[in-house]
């Protein structure tokens, strides 16, 4: 069998000077690649010594440190499946993947392993492991004790490399199998795509329990032997200053709003980047126009999901091969990626003839295998031919560029982090003296939408939209609780009593920006 392990991938594309910089640390820390290969084959080694199969979940909800990224390459190394978590999540969140997930293995902050442990004990989990970003934790404890010598399990393209619960369109979290040929296939695509070059260095400002900072951002930066500059939490002054050292930066719109909101930020300051890619949620054509104004560099949006890895993209620059390409284009997401199928379809299911809009369906080797055992939801979001249904609305031009214009699904990307207001409803409902409720995105200057609930209370009962929404703060991750919390007499509704979520949109739409 020939070694499709995605591990195998990256550490061949490690430089030859093993010993030059691999990773920087915003706390003055040098990791080289040698660092990255020894104290992963330790990590490895310690998973495979724990007599768990091959393919055994190894769940993760730890801050963002390298050590964290170097458990996710001992995961893939060993054969084993990471499943990243949100550190924001709390216990019923957490309770939910690890029951879904079994995993084998549960990392976590020592601060949280009092919690983390009862569920993950409870749910059959045999080995839980605690690690903190500063060095410290049982996991490196018990790895310092294995060899740093490991062989890189074999795998094949199709064997699982990772599961992402995502919410889709309905119901609970679901699993998005993602395996290794998904992923490699992607980041290698990539690597040619938007001209990874020797000597680039990558702003790493992203957290690393997503597709964006742990898959996109990572294997780019691996599989092109490129140094990072690992920022433990987004700061734009940092980024900004970090610029002089840097040539690639990947961010969601917010981090690029953020930014531009500060003076640092110059077409001085930004002289030495090559390129700046955003994406995760929409980039508003306002940020797009402003960051050339002020910084002379056009930024390249992209268009991903977690089933999918990246599937659209701007070009990096006129291409021959890519006859099409041409300008990067704000308000588009660009092209479908080389191997990547994309058609807009109509309700009937007919492909939709240029500029007309419609539902995202794509094909292509990055698409994910299938939900964790739910094989019914698999076959409800993928055609008879093989399509899967993104849950996107947009459109096609005649040059090809893809523009999203929404989504079916309803889905509110907060800050580039998805919440799905049949969740937040679920809670508010079972609150005492709680009727109804509707969650609806609305437009929000810093996280480009957020999430605002309307309630009505039963009969005779008073309600304070703040106690609701300090209610779930202390149920749920705090980027889902609604900024605003409103409790009213009625909800608008049509003709079949389904609550007209537009009509409640429009009625707040000017709540943060006016
Ligand atoms: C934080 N807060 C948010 C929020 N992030 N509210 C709404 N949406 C968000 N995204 C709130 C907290 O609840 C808290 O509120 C307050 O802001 C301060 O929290 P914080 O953690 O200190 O915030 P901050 O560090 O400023 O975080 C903002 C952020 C972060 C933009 C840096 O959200 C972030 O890193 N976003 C990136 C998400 C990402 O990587 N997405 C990729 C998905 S992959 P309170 O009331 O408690 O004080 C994907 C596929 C693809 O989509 O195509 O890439
Ligand atoms: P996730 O499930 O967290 O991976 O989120 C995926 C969703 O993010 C997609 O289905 C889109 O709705 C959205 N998304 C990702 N990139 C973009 C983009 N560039 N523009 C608009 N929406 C995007």
């Amino acid at each position: 069998m020939s070694q499709h392990n995605l591990f195998a991938a990256l550490r061949a594309a490690f430089p030859k000077d093993l010993d030059t910089v691999a990773v920087e640390t915003d706390n003055g820390l040098n990791y080289s690649w040698r660092d990255l290969e020894r104290a992963s084959a330790m990590m490895a080694n310690l998973l495979q010594s724990l007599d768990i199969p091959l393919g055994s979940r190894v769940a993760v909800q730890v801050e963002k440190s390298v050590e964290a990224m170097v458990l996710y390459l001992a995961t893939l190394r060993a054969g084993m499946v990471f499943l990243p978590l949100n550190t924001a999540y709390q216990s019923s969140e957490i309770e939910y993947f690890v029951g879904n997930a079994e995993p084998a293995v549960v990392v976590c902050s020592s601060k949280n392993f009092g919690w983390v442990s009862k569920i993950a004990f409870k749910a059959g989990t045999q080995h839980v492991f605690t690690l903190d970003d500063d060095r410290t934790g049982s996991l490196l404890q018990r790895a310092a004790h294995h060899s740093d010598q490991h062989t890189t399990v074999l795998q094949k393209a199709d064997d699982l490399a990772a599961i992402l619960y995502t919410s889709g369109t309905t119901g609970r979290s679901k699993g998005a199998m993602l395996t290794h040929g998904n992923m490699l296939s992607n980041a290698q695509m990539l690597k040619d795509y938007w001209g990874w070059k020797t000597g680039d260095v990558l702003i790493h400002a992203l957290p690393i329990f997503h597709v964006h900072g742990l898959f996109v951002a990572i294997h780019g930066a691996l599989i092109n032997a490129s140094k990072m500059i690992w920022l433990s939490k987004f700061d734009p002054k940092l980024v900004i200053a970090k610029m002089a050292e840097a040539t690639v930066f990947m961010g969601v719109p917010t981090l690029y709003v953020r930014m531009l909101a500060e003076p640092g930020l110059t077409r001085e300051a930004a002289k030495h980047m090559r390129l700046f890619i955003a994406g995760s949620a929409p980039l508003l054509i306002e940020t797009f126009n402003e960051w050339t104004q002020r910084t002379g560099h056009t930024i390249l949006e992209r268009y991903g999901m977690s089933e999918t890895v990246m599937l659209t993209s701007n070009p990096y620059a006129a291409d021959a091969r890519y006859e099409h390409q041409a300008e990067r284009r704000g308000g588009t997401v660009g092209f479908p990626l080389p191997g990547v199928g994309l058609r807009v379809i109509n309700d009937e299911g007919q492909t939709l003839p240029v500029g007309e809009i419609g539902g995202i369906q794509v094909k292509g080797p990055n698409v994910f295998k299938a939900y964790w055992r739910m094989p019914e939801k698999t076959k409800e979001e993928f055609t008879a031919d093989g399509f899967f249904k993104t849950g996107d609305v947009g459109k096609v031009d005649a040059r090809g560029y893809v523009t999203i214009v929404g989504r079916s699904k309803d889905l509110i990307i907060s800050g580039g982090y998805n919440v799905y207001p049949a969740e937040i409803e679920g809670y508010i409902n079972d609150m005492p003296g709680v009727a109804e409720s509707a969650v609806v995105g609305v437009q929000h200057p810093d996280f480009g939408e957020v999430g605002v609930a309307v309630v009505i209370a039963k009969s005779g009962v008073i309600l304070s939209g703040d106690n609701i929404i300090a209610d779930l703060k202390s149920q749920l991750a705090n980027f889902k609780i609604p900024k605003r919390c409103f409790v009213v007499t009625e909800l608008p509704r049509n003709t079949m009593s389904k609550v007209q979520k537009n009509l409640l949109r429009d009625q707040y739409k000017d709540l943060f920006t006016a």
